[in-house]
């Protein structure tokens, strides 16, 4: 229907990033030199003051709730919030070859010693009905690229347990995955956060959706 299993992400020849690692099924791709050092710090610096305990969505309800299973601190940036989101906005598109239109504001996570996100998938389940509420706007979510702001003194990497792959952060790199293929959701792309066991943890997420979710209301 969206012909999104012909959009290949970018493979970043002449761009300053570059592919470390690819996984056909699911698709997954790991890229080196996202975010210049200077980008991540500043990234950190704008959201330290503005971090929140983070929230999951209740399956049921599809509200917002604190939960056990995602320990840590987050914010959020809107759209296209000022010319330095925007930059990385733009470059975040262009690496997923999706529309920045469809694409939800960036969220910052921070992780303390201990701080996990248990294996999760980023699309909205279709049998919960707590779906529904999210899927209104801009339809399901068919990317996600994370970006690691800094290196991770130890634990901290992002896994995909039905691939068994494990992710090291790396400041400036980003992992991009893409679920959603032929108007399937794919749950290969089962993926969670491991605890952090020494040092800190900054990431910044981007999800893509189906269609528009920036139209104005
Ligand atoms: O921090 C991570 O590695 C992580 C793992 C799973 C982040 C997310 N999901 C996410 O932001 O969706
Ligand atoms: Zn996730």
């Amino acid at each position: 229907r969206s012909g999104f299993e012909s959009r290949l992400p970018c493979d970043g020849v002449g761009k300053p990033w570059s592919v470390a690692m690819r996984l056909d099924k699911p698709c997954v791709v790991m890229y080196l030199n996202v975010l210049s050092h200077e980008e991540c710090d500043r990234l950190i610096a704008l959201s330290r003051p503005k971090l929140k305990i983070s929230t999951t969505i209740d399956n049921k309800t599809g509200e917002a709730k604190a939960h056990e299973h995602r320990s840590s601190q987050g914010t959020f940036f809107k759209l296209r919030e000022n010319d330095f989101i925007r930059e990385i906005d733009e470059r975040l598109a262009d690496i997923m070859k999706l529309p920045i239109e469809n694409s939800e504001g960036l969220q910052i996570l921070n992780y303390q010693v201990g701080g996990e996100y248990r294996p999760h998938f980023d699309y909205f389940p279709p049998e919960h009905p707590g779906s529904s509420l999210h899927i209104e706007k801009g339809g399901q979510r068919v990317a996600t690229l994370i970006l690691y702001l800094n290196d991770v003194e130890a634990g901290g990497e992002t896994i995909l347990p039905e691939v068994s792959l494990k992710i090291a952060p790396l400041k400036g790199a980003a992992l991009y995955f893409s679920y959603f293929h032929q108007g399937k959701v794919d749950p290969m792309t089962l993926h969670g956060g491991c605890p952090v066991v020494a040092g800190e943890k900054w990431i910044a997420t981007k999800w893509v959706r189906e269609s528009n979710y920036n139209k104005p209301e």
